[in-house]
């Protein structure tokens, strides 16, 4: 200590400055991390990316003054396994996770290295806000006592929770173990198997819906809108989807404020942008495109309220900002919200072909943004990076080193994370209903054994990808994956499915 001052007062002296250390990104105390984690927004659907018909001020300003990723990935093209990989590192087909039911036990064994846990060990308090999606308690849940395993038993302090997905029961919310605001006198109760007698679906009494349904999303109706599983009871609980922006972000907000004093982690998770679509009437209009530009304006909202909660907490210097999205975007996802009719000139997956559920590049393709001012400097990246690498880069962020066997596909990509300029990983595995590999510019989408899409997506006309011929795109010369170049080119096939299975085969550990 008495050295260094010596050393500032001679160079004050002597009127030259220190060498400046080589900026650390791991600093001493290590950052708070706010993950902003948006449901189904696709790679154009920020103004910063190109959006037109709706406005996202708080987005683009976190882009002007962070990395705007242009080659980043969410780890699949669906929500489950995307998340399964985010906070485990590990890819989802390793244990053949889909998109869950509602009713689903919890999906990570409690006892897995998750991103969480290792943050509780570097000395993070560690919150999640939002959806879930993961599964909750062991089978058979009842969801008038308590609801474990969940989330604080793989590595969170504290869970807000919409328990699966905004078209799925039960519609709750779910603070820790309890659901909130049942009366023990109206239990409730869920199934996904058998309606509830006497309780009206979608599928009977459509004149009764605000916006009609598919047959999939016919079932309990909350709100006016019909759902996916049967539900009944709990009336005193149920959710009013257009309170999702307000009571989502106070949550979030006490959060941050009760962590002032202790680094943090919250995984702010939006309902927004998914179906059902129905934004609080302050932004029901903001934008061209009906409630999915709606919907985009209000996620949009709650960003900046975030964000300037970590301002007035003077936090804003010392936390390290991620946005970004679970999988790419989907127009009509179950129900008619006019996201097909008003689209206009917005293209929601940017130049790339596909989107949700898609093998093609804009399942996966997805915004990400960095931010910590003060720390990183303001650019663009090309960097390839994945969702699944957040896992080892952000430990390398914490200070702490990954145990032993933890998070074997995620790789250490913190200098990319936290500097434009720096190269990203040299191969990137997609998951959808088939597993796709990016090398450099080259994606390739193996012959899939599934000859075609099912027919729920062909019927909403999404392209799966699906092929039972190889199919090679040189993403640079032909972003929107039109001009197959596999026939061309059979060794860069042969050798881009050796990859593949090299990447595919099994690792060590296994959650
Ligand atoms: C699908 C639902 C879709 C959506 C999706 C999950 C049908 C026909 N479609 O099965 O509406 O809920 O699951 O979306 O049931 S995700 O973003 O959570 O992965
Ligand atoms: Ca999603």
């Amino acid at each position: 200590m008495k050295i260094h001052w010596l050393l500032c007062l001679l160079t004050a002296l002597i009127g030259c400055k220190p060498q400046a250390p080589e900026p650390s990104p791991a600093a001493a105390r290590p950052p708070n991390i706010v993950l902003f984690y948006v449901d189904d927004l696709g790679y154009g659907d920020l103004g910063c990316y190109g959006a037109t018909g709706v406005a996202t001020p708080h987005a683009d300003r976190l882009a002007r003054e962070g990395i705007r990723f242009t080659d980043a990935h969410s780890a699949a093209a669906t929500c489950t396994p995307s998340r399964y990989a985010l906070l485990t590192g590990t890819f989802a087909f390793r244990s053949q996770a889909a998109v869950l039911p509602g009713d689903a036990p919890l999906l990570i064994r409690p006892g897995t290295p998750t991103l969480p846990t290792l943050l509780q060990q570097a000395g993070y308090r560690t919150g999640v806000v939002g959806k879930w999606h993961l599964g909750l308690g062991s089978g058979n849940t009842d969801w008038n006592g308590e609801v474990r395993p969940g989330p604080l038993e793989i590595g969170f302090d504290y869970s807000f929770l919409l328990p699966a997905t905004g078209d799925r029961v039960p519609t709750v919310y779910l603070e820790d173990h309890r659901v909130v605001g049942l009366t023990p006198e109206d239990s409730l109760r869920i199934s996904y198997r058998t309606p509830f007698p006497g309780v009206p679906t979608g599928m009977d009494q459509p004149e009764r819906l605000r916006q009609a349904a598919d047959p999939q999303h016919s079932q309990a109706i909350v709100n006016g809108i019909s759902r996916i599983g049967y539900q009944t009871g709990g009336a005193s609980a149920l959710w009013t989807d257009e309170d999702f922006p307000d009571i989502f972000t106070d949550k979030a907000r006490a959060f941050i404020a009760s962590a002032a004093d202790q680094p943090f982690f919250l995984f702010f998770s939006f309902h927004d942008i998914h179906v059902p679509r129905l934004p609080h009437p302050r932004f029901q209009g903001v934008s061209e495109m009906g409630p999915r530009g709606d919907a985009i304006a209000q996620m949009d909202w709650m960003t900046g309220a975030i964000l300037e909660e970590l301002q007035r907490q003077g936090l804003a210097e010392s936390t390290l900002v991620l946005f970004t999205s679970d999988n790419g975007p989907v127009l009509n996802d179950g129900y008619e919200d006019q996201a097909v009719a008003r689209l206009g000139s917005h293209r929601p997956a940017g130049p790339f072909r596909g989107g949700k559920y898609s093998a093609f590049e804009a399942g996966t393709r997805v915004p990400l943004i960095a931010h910590w001012p003060g720390t990183i400097t303001p650019g663009e990246s090309q960097a390839l990076i994945s969702q699944t690498d957040f896992f080892a880069s952000l430990a390398t962020l914490a200070g702490v080193p990954l145990p032993e066997g933890a998070a074997p596909d995620s790789q250490d990509l913190s200098q990319a994370l936290t500097r434009a300029g720096q190269p990203g990983s040299t191969l990137l595995l997609e998951e959808a209903m088939t597993l796709a590999l990016r090398q450099g510019p080259y994606k390739y989408i193996p012959p899939s054994a599934l000859p075609q899409a099912p027919a729920w997506l062909q019927q909403k006309g999404i392209e799966a990808g699906l092929s039972p011929l190889p199919q090679l795109y040189h993403l640079e010369e032909d972003p929107g994956e039109t001009h197959n170049l596999a026939p061309q080119m059979p060794e860069r096939v042969e050798r881009m499915q050796q990859l593949l299975d090299s990447l595919v085969a099994p690792k060590n550990t296994k959650p």
